[in-house]
Parts: structure tokens; sequence; C-alpha cells
């Protein structure tokens, strides 16, 4: 019997699962009934994960193996249950597991940032204790000094922001500095370049880019499953769905206050303990929003983001 061999899960398709050994090489892999895992109720293998397998003789060009072990994920993107299907197989489905920090990508310009949508994303990632690296692309097109002043909010909240140019290839090596050695999942609006950016950083064209406006969304490359790629300088870039696509279920109207951390400093001076900061008398976070010591912006994508919260 063959020896076992490691390394990690870096695409999916079909029933078989490509794992990228330690020395790069690619070998494509099934799972067994006998296939082992550390991880319960959820995907057996996920874009991510550290597997060991068998080599097995191939009759094809990429070597083949079958996976004997699938290690417990230190963490794991997951994909919004879609109760039309699967109705009767309750587990979660893992979009990307082993991620060290989510990397919001946004545009300054064309389309404009969406600081709703931003404000989204750092909820979620705190609500799954993810580290966030704000990247700001385009800024070609955009004025620094306004440009700046919209992102003040977020220095002050320690959010780490990268402003780079696909374009111009500016702040491509602070941006590879933050992603080094690091497992890093894009995500974020379509048409704000995060397939160019990625193939700037990987040195390749692995992604296709949009040719057709965002506005239209006609014939824009939406990603439906996550495809791991290895950074020269090390380290994997992942590029994932919109977080339309990610399970939002951590996030509650009770809990949602939390993630607003800036919030958190005020709230032991609303009047009730269990103050939603909307209606309730003396409410120390309608006041610090009022004036100006909490960003009426950031107040408002509070707001929004409690509106499409189920009750
Ligand atoms: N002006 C400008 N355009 C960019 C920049 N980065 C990407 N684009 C363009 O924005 C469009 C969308 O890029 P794409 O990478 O497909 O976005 P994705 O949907 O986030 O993957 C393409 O037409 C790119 O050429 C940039 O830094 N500046
Ligand atoms: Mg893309
Ligand atoms: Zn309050």
């Amino acid at each position: 019997m063959k020896e076992l061999l490691s390394g990690v899960v870096v695409r999916t398709g079909g029933a078989s699962y490509i794992v990228e050994c330690e020395d790069g090489r690619l070998v494509r892999c099934r799972t067994v009934s006998g296939t082992e895992s550390d991880n319960v109720g959820t995907s057996l293998v996920a874009v991510g994960d550290r597997v060991t397998f068998r080599p097995k003789s191939s009759a094809t060009e990429m070597p083949e193996g079958v996976i004997d072990h699938v290690e417990r994920r230190k963490s794991a993107l997951c994909r919004r249950r879609d109760l039309r299907r699967n109705r009767s197989k309750e587990q979660e489905q893992v979009i990307a597991g082993n991620i060290d920090q989510l990397v919001v990508v946004s545009s300054a310009f064309d389309p404009p940032l969406n600081r709703r949508l931003v404000d989204r994303y750092l909820a979620f990632a705190e609500s799954e204790h993810l580290p966030v690296l704000l990247v700001v692309n385009k800024t070609d097109l955009a004025e620094p000094e306004l440009l700046e002043k919209e992102l003040e909010t977020y220095r002050k909240l320690g959010c780490r922001i990268c402003s780079v140019s696909a374009a111009r290839r500016t702040g491509l090596d602070e941006l590879r500095e933050l992603l080094r050695d690091r497992v890093s999942a894009f995500s974020g609006h379509s048409g704000v370049g995060k397939s160019t950016l990625i193939n700037l950083l990987v040195g390749r064209r692995e992604l296709k880019t949009a040719r057709i406006s965002w506005k239209t969304g006609k014939g824009v490359h939406t990603t439906s499953s996550a495809t791991m790629l290895r950074l020269p300088e090390g380290g994997y870039v992942i590029d994932t769905p919109g977080i339309r696509e990610f399970n939002l279920s951590g996030i509650t109207r009770e809990n949602l206050r939390f993630y607003f951390t800036e919030f958190l400093r005020y709230m032991p001076d609303c009047n009730f303990s269990s103050c939603t900061h909307t209606v309730e008398p003396g409410c120390a976070v309608v006041k610090a929003a009022g004036n100006g010591q909490i960003d009426p912006e950031r107040y408002e994508s509070y707001l929004a983001l409690l509106e499409t919260l189920d009750e």
C-alpha cells in the first residue's frame, strides 16, 4: 500500500477535488465511503481543507488519489441554505474552509463605494470572528481627498485598509504584504475588480474578468464555487461569491448591535439595558449618532441591516 500524502483542496468539481501538495503538484482526488473527517454535520470536503490522501496509479495526465482523512476546519465560510432545495438534508454547505481573513473588496468609483455593503460585510466578519481587510480598488478614478474622507470612519474603527488601483498597479506591494502566508477570502460587489486584482496577485490570468458593465449585470461572470490560488509570496487567495450567498444566520435582531463595535461604549448609557437603539427613549447610541460621535452613516447602515433581519 502506498504511503499517505498531504495537501490542501484548491478546487472542487463534480465528484473530484483538486489537492495541491506542498511542492505545488496537483492531484485529482475523490472520496470513498471510508474517508474520515474531523468535521461533523457539514460538507465532507471544501476548498481550503487540509487532507491526507493515498496516491493511485493514474491513466490521465493529472495524478490521482483517494482522500483518507479531512482535518478539522478552524473556520468556515458557509453558504446560505436554500430552503427550496435540500429540505431534508439539514447540513451546512461550506464555500471555503480554514480562512484567515476576509478581504472585502470595494471600489472608489464605478461602482461607487457602497458603504451599506461594506458595513454588512464588517458585521458579518465580526459575527464570524474573522479579521477583515478592506481593499479599495480603482483609486485611479477617485479624488484622493474625498476618498480619504469617506474612509476616515473605517480608519477610526481600526479597520485595516488598503487602497489600490489594479489599472495603475499602485498599492499592490502593500496588499501583497497583508496577504502573505495567509488564506484570504476575497468578496465584494461584482465589478469592483476582484478578478482583475487576483490575477495580478497570482501573476497569471486565472480568473475571467467582466467585459460588460456592472450596471447591466449582463455577461458578468459570477463566482458560484470557490477557487483557491497560491500566491507567489506564500499563502492563498480565494475568490468567493458575494455576501448574498453567505449564510448570515449568525446575525440576529438581538445580536446585531454587538457587531457595530463603536456602539458598545455608548450602550451602557442607554436607558434600557436591552435597547435596540431604534425607538427607545434615552438611547445613548441615537444621541451619539445625532451629535456625530458615531458616524450617522454607520448608524443608518445598522438600521438598514436590522430591517433585513427576521423577527
Ligand atoms: N479604472 C479601473 N478599472 C478597473 C480597475 N480594476 C478593475 N477594473 C475594471 O473593472 C471591471 C470589473 O473588473 P472585474 O475584475 O471583472 O471585477 P469583479 O466582478 O469584482 O471580479 C473590468 O472592466 C476591469 O477592467 C482599476 O483599478 N481601475
Ligand atoms: Mg470576478
Ligand atoms: Zn440604545
